[in-house]
C-alpha cells in the first residue's frame, strides 16, 4: 500500500539530516509523526519513528548529568538582556534580524536556529541585547534554555499571527516553563528580587502581521490568558510595528536612562547611566563614582519635559527616564 506522504513531510524530513543532538532529532521526528497521515500504508513508518524516538530518549537518559545540563551562559552586554523564544518557524530570527540589522539565519523550515546567539538592538541612545534561541515545542526544549531564560532580564515570545495553532503553541510553551517553575508575567508586574529567576516579564510579539491574523490571534489570546500578557503586532517582512516593539522591549526592562553633567557643562546624551526604575540620586552617585556616594551634598535635576529645570533635590529623589543630574559634593 502506498504511503502517500504530503510534500511537507519531505521538507521536514530533509532537516533530519542536519540534526546534531538527540533532542533535535526527537523534535523533528515528532513533527514528522504529526504530519504522516495514519493508514495501513504508513503503519511501518510510524512504528519506525516511534522506536527511533524511544531509543534516542534512552540515550539522553544514559548521558552523564553534566552533559545533560550543558552549561550555557551568554555574557550580558548593553542596557539589558532580553531572550527571544517561541515555537518553530514563528520568525524569531527574522524579527531579531529586522531589529538589529544583523544577518541572522532565517529559513522556511523548523529548527533553523540550533544554538543561542546574542545580538545588539539599538534603541534611541542605548543598545539592548537580544538572544536568539532554538524553538520550544511540546516534545522539545533544550535543557539549557530554561537556565538562560532565568538569567535574562525579560522575555519576548514570538508567535506567527497567521497560524491558527499559535495560541495552542503558546500554551504549550507557558506550561513547559511552568513545569520548570518559570512564570511569564506582564510588563507592569512587580517582581521581588528573590523571585527574579522564576518570574519573567514578557511580551507577546505577533509576527507576520503582513499575512493578516494579528487581530484574531490577539482576541484569542485574551480569551485564553485574560489580559495577563500584552501583545504587540509586527512584521519582520514589512518592518511594521518594529519601532513600537523596540520601545516596549525597553519598557519591559524597567530601567531609566540618566545623564550626569558637570556644573557649567552640557551633559553627554550619548552615554547615559542605566539604573533600575525606582533608583534615586544616591544610586546614581554610587554608579558614577564610589567617592561621590560618600561625599554627595545635594543634586540638581532637569527632566526631559522641561517642567523641572535645575531643581535642587536630596539623595532620595527618585529618578525618571532621561533625567539630567548634576551631582554636588
Ligand atoms: N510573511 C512573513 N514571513 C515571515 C515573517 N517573519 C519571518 N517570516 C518567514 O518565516 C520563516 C521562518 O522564519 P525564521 O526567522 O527562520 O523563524 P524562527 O522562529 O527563527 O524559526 P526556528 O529557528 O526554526 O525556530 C521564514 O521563511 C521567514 O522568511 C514576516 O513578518 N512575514
Ligand atoms: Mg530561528
Amino acid at each position: 500500500m502506498p504511503a502517500n506522504l504530503p510534500p511537507e513531510y519531505f521538507e521536514v524530513e530533509k532537516t533530519l539530516r542536519q540534526a546534531r543532538t538527540a533532542e533535535e532529532k526527537i523534535a523533528i521526528m515528532e513533527k514528522l509523526l504529526s504530519i504522516i497521515p495514519r493508514h495501513k500504508g504508513t503503519e511501518k513508518l510510524v512504528a519506525l519513528y516511534r522506536s527511533k524516538i524511544a531509543k534516542l530518549k534512552e540515550e539522553i537518559e544514559r548521558r552523564p548529568a553534566a552533559r545533560k545540563g550543558q552549561l550555557y551562559r551568554i555574557e550580558k552586554s548593553g542596557a539589558g538582556q532580553v531572550i527571544v523564544i517561541g515555537p518553530p518557524n514563528s520568525g524569531k530570527s527574522a524579527v531579531i534580524r529586522a531589529l538589529t540589522g544583523v544577518e541572522v539565519e532565517v529559513a522556511d523550515f523548523p529548527f533553523t536556529t540550533r544554538l543561542a546567539a546574542p545580538y545588539m538592538m539599538p534603541f534611541e541612545n542605548i543598545k539592548i541585547q537580544l538572544i536568539d534561541t532554538p524553538p520550544i515545542t511540546a516534545d522539545f526544549m533544550e535543557s539549557w534554555l530554561v537556565e538562560m531564560i532565568k538569567m535574562a532580564e525579560a522575555v519576548l515570545v514570538v508567535l506567527d499571527a497567521a497560524s491558527p495553532e499559535s495560541s495552542t503553541l503558546l500554551e504549550i510553551i507557558v506550561n513547559r516553563l511552568k513545569e520548570k517553575k518559570v512564570e511569564l508575567v506582564s510588563a507592569e508586574t512587580p517582581v521581588p528580587p528573590d523571585r527574579f529567576p522564576f518570574i519573567k516579564r514578557a511580551l507577546l510579539v505577533l509576527n507576520k502581521g503582513d499575512l493578516g491574523g494579528a487581530e484574531n490571534l490577539k482576541e484569542e489570546l485574551e480569551i485564553l490568558f485574560g489580559r495577563g500578557l500584552e501583545t504587540v503586532a509586527v512584521s519582520a517582512l514589512s518592518l511594521a510595528g518594529l519601532e513600537e516593539l523596540r520601545r516596549r522591549t525597553f519598557e519591559l526592562l524597567r530601567i531609566v536612562r540618566v545623564y550626569s553633567k558637570v556644573p557649567g557643562k552640557k551633559p553627554d546624551y550619548e552615554s547615559p547611566f542605566i539604573l533600575k526604575k525606582g533608583s534615586n540620586i544616591m544610586d546614581l552617585a554610587r554608579q558614577v563614582h564610589k567617592d561621590f556616594a560618600e561625599k554627595l551634598n545635594y543634586a540638581r535635576v532637569w527632566n526631559k519635559q522641561g517642567t523641572i529645570a535645575g531643581l535642587r533635590v536630596t539623595r532620595d529623589y527618585l529618578l525618571n527616564d532621561e533625567d539630567t543630574v548634576e551631582l554636588h559634593l
